[in-house]
């Protein structure tokens, strides 16, 4: 959305009257410039976003965690715009640049179903930039960024199979729910499974049905035996989900370790509850927990879950200027009794959620 680099550079400009209580609160650190062009600008907002829309894998992502809390998100990029306001000080003292990385683009390949019925519709693949100084961070990036978080109606969907299996997912697009490869796609059947009803609920608990039309899948999902490293899927609709956008989507640090975080789904020991409208039980679930530790593709943490929580959001709430930001950096997909594994959103996931350009609904 073009209006939201707008929206934010309004936001920064008001807060120049809460200098003192947000530089004092926030954990902003003057010393990062995370496009590494010597200067803290305008551009290095505008970097975060493009990152954040799956635009370039990035050599070193705790550059773009200017506060320092493990988490790259829009606050990130907020903090650099009440810095380019005025509101935070700089002490830049080093100006180190990014190296440029020598391996080619990222490719992934995806294949489409037809939600309703399983059918093969069509295949894509989605590139990821490695970025290089020499790229223009100038251009005004797209996405569904929402700064205002709406807490009228929740985010969380639950996505239920025919056969009656059900599962989580969450809103990430106008038309589009991300969850678990394993929701969408059968690995004991080796094929797409077909999505009956989605839900999603307002404040008060009621749900609405959504019309699924196509699930995306990884083929690296299929091709590695299912591994968690790409379960991984999205969930077009035919309606709009503007009004359940309440996540934004961000990526967790290798330095993340004991980090808290949050899960919400609808775990399966509720599985007794029928849905249909008219008894229908809102069920969603948060546990609370922290990452345990961090690999390159998943990451593992403490929150309790059930089997119903799969493709759930694990989110990190952050709040800037009495704000409350809820940043989605995993996608629930298993467990064992001490861990759970949670896929990472990485530059590549974060382009297939929030940087395609091959929806249809
Ligand atoms: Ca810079
Ligand atoms: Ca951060």
């Amino acid at each position: 959305m073009k209006k939201l680099l707008t929206s934010l550079i309004v936001a920064a400009v008001t807060l120049t009257t809460l200098v003192a209580s947000v530089a004092s609160a926030a954990g902003y650190n003057p010393n990062k410039d995370p496009n590494g062009d010597g200067v803290i600008t305008v551009a290095d907002a505008t970097y975060i976003y493009q990152f954040l829309n799956g635009k370039y894998k990035v050599p070193d992502l705790t550059r773009l965690d200017v506060d320092d809390n493990a988490v790259v998100s829009a606050a990130d990029s907020m903090y650099i715009l009440m810095h380019d306001a005025g509101v935070l000080s700089t002490s830049l003292s080093e100006t180190d640049s990014i190296d440029a990385v020598s391996a080619s683009q990222s490719t992934r390949e995806y294949s489409v179903y037809d939600a309703k019925t399983g059918a093969y519709k069509k295949n894509y693949s989605l590139s990821v930039d490695d970025y290089t100084n020499s790229v223009s961070t100038n251009s005004i990036v797209s996405g569904n960024y929402k700064p205002e978080t709406n807490y009228d109606n929740r985010g969380t969907a639950k996505i239920i199979c025919v056969g009656g299996s059900f599962g989580s997912g969450f809103v990430v697009g106008k038309h589009t729910i991300a969850t678990a490869g394993h929701m969408v796609y059968d690995g004991s059947t080796a094929s797409p499974r077909k999505i009956s009803k989605i839900l999603l609920f307002d404040a008060n608990e009621n749900p609405s049905s959504f019309t699924p039309v196509e699930c995306h899948v990884p083929d690296l999902y299929k091709s590695n035996t299912f591994s968690s490293n790409y379960d991984y899927a999205l969930i077009t609709v035919k309606e709009d989900l503007s009004d359940y956008m309440s996540f934004n989507l961000g990526a967790i640090t290798n330095e993340a370790s004991n980090l808290s975080i949050d899960v919400v789904g609808f775990p399966k020991s509720y599985k007794e509850t029928t849905y249909n409208n008219a008894s229908y039980i809102h069920n969603e679930v948060l546990t609370e927990g922290s990452v345990i530790s961090v690999d390159d593709k998943v990451f593992y943490h403490s929150a309790d879950t059930l089997g119903g929580n799969s493709g759930g959001p694990v989110f990190v709430s952050e709040t800037l200027n009495g704000i409350t930001y809820n940043t989605v950096v995993g996608i629930h997909v298993g467990g064992t009794s001490t861990r759970n594994t949670s896929v990472r959103l990485t530059a590549e996931v974060l382009k297939f959620l929030n940087g395609n350009t091959n929806i249809e609904y």
